[in-house]
């Protein structure tokens, strides 16, 4: 399976969306390609497309050197794997789990003597083999893995490589989620303050989705004033000033017949980082009262 003259062969474990569409790609793409799925009716589908179909998991880690895993969450991957002889494998481990997780699995996998790396997704199945819609996914864990596979992991989706600690890409992966939903939060406010008015949401959309991409590069120098430990480095804004402003958005929330129920918990960090003094600041300070 590692004939450099050929596509490396590929195992995959799962074929949810996410795994068909990862085969989808590998195929298209010439390669090799093994699949099992606890639902044979799926693999099915991609025995027409060109897959071998394995009859069970164990079948398919033994058939290549190179094993991708894409399952629902950390306990079907210990179901699925139970049985297997990974000895001299290279997991890649795509299914969504905790750093904890990831870290087990690591451990766990080199004591069956395999290689392993952990991933990431940031994308969803419809741009998995559309490198114009920016998918990718994190990578952590073996570099050397890493390295060897590099290719052929980049055939459905961007790599961003992590760090060997295999629990980085996790990491990574919630991290930015978890931004996210604190935009998703954002907007849910900002739509709901509109809601009763005779303002057309498809109007006002533009106008949100602009402001939050003009704002979004302020992550620079949070990551600057983070690094420096000065939070007062290149302040426009400072938190004295933004605190005094916070009654209006909670006065224009009741005014609306709107619950400030998530936007009042950043407002209370802000506020109690104003009392312990950081008048001056950007709103930094406000990662330091989370880290516990
Ligand atoms: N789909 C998405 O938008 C997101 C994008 C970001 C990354 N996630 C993660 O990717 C993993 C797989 O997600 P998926 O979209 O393929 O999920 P499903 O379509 O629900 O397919 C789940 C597959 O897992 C199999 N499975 C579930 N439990 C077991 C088990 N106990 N033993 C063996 N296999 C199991 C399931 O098999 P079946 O139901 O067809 O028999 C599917 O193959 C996931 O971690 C996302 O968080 C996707």
């Amino acid at each position: 399976t590692q004939n450099p003259s050929e596509k490396t062969a590929v195992t995959l474990l799962g074929l949810g969306a996410m795994g068909a569409a990862l085969a989808r790609t590998w195929l298209a793409a010439g390669h090799p390609l093994t699949v099992w799925n606890r639902t044979p009716a799926r693999a099915a589908v991609l025995a027409a497309e060109g897959a071998k179909v394995a009859d069970s998991a164990a079948e398919a880690v033994a058939a290549n050197t190179l094993v991708v895993v894409c399952l629902l969450d950390d306990a079907s991957v210990d179901e699925a794997l139970a049985d297997a002889d990974l000895t001299g494998r290279d997991l890649v481990n795509l299914t969504t789990g905790t750093p904890a997780q990831a870290r087990a699995r690591a451990e766990w996998a080199h004591g069956r003597g395999a290689r392993y790396l952990d991933g990431g997704i940031m994308a969803v199945p419809p741009m998995v083999g559309v490198p114009e819609a920016g998918g990718y996914v994190f990578y952590s864990g073996s570099r050397q893995l890493f390295e060897q596979h590099r290719e052929t992991l980049g055939a459905p989706l961007g790599t961003t490589y992590v760090g060997e600690d295999a629990g980085f890409a996790a990491l990574h992966d919630v991290a930015l989620l978890s931004a996210m939903y604190g935009m998703f939060a954002g907007a849910a406010h900002a739509f709901a303050l509109i809601r009763k008015e005779d303002i057309d949401p498809t109007s006002f959309a533009p106008l949100l989705a602009d402001w939050l991409v003009a704002m979004a590069p302020s992550a620079h120098q949070t990551a600057e004033q983070l690094r420096s430990g000065d939070y007062t480095r290149g302040v426009v804004s400072n938190l004295a000033m933004q605190v005094a402003g916070t009654p209006t958005f909670l006065a224009t929330a009741e005014q609306q017949g709107v619950s400030h129920e998530l936007l009042g918990p950043y407002f209370e960090l802000m506020r109690r980082r104003l009392a312990e003094g950081g008048g001056e600041e950007d709103l930094t300070g406000v990662i330091d009262l989370l880290v516990r």
